[in-house]
């Protein structure tokens, strides 16, 4: 239980949709608290390093294509167990299956525009924050609530 930082993206459907506040204020509620954020579009360099582990299925063309396909929105969120707390929070990564009261399983349908990124474990969330950030875009704060959030 200990407080950990998650790369979150909102996916260029998710921009194009208008969910990007939904969606950060769902991340938000949860008592994460936001220490980088900033809007980007994704070169191909990019996609290909940041779904390296894909390469070679068949989804992967078509997800380099739609990763690129418009702005994404880049966040570090910080907080207790933050990596889970992102996943469940996003649902399963297809939306046809995940849960309702999930962000896919209320706004998505296809497996292919699932709105939302969260990095899988700590180790993957480090990488991919470095990725995305450089060290000084990250920032170190504490706010009053969290005390209210958390119990120590
Ligand atoms: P990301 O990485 O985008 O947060 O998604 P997940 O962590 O939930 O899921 P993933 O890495 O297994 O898949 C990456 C990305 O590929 C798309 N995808 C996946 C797809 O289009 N078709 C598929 O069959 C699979 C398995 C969706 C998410």
């Amino acid at each position: 239980m200990s407080t950990e930082q998650t790369l979150v993206l909102v996916k260029p459907d998710g921009v194009q949709r208008g969910l990007g506040g939904t969606i950060i204020s769902r991340l938000e509620a949860r008592g994460l608290r936001i220490v980088a954020m900033k809007m980007l579009q994704v070169s191909r360099d990019m996609a290909m390093k940041h779904y390296g582990a894909h390469q070679g299925k068949p989804f992967f063309n078509g997800l380099v294509d739609f990763i690129t396909s418009g702005p994404v929105i880049a966040m570090v969120l910080e907080g207790r167990s933050a990596v889970e707390m992102v996943r469940t929070t996003m649902g399963v990564t297809d939306p046809l299956k995940a849960q309702p009261g999930t962000v896919r399983g209320d706004l998505g349908v296809d497996i292919g525009r699932n709105l939302v990124h969260g990095s899988d474990s700590t180790e993957s969330a480090a990488q991919e924050i470095g990725f995305f950030f450089s060290p000084d875009e990250i920032l170190s704060y504490e706010r009053d609530v969290d005390r209210w959030i958390t119990e120590s």
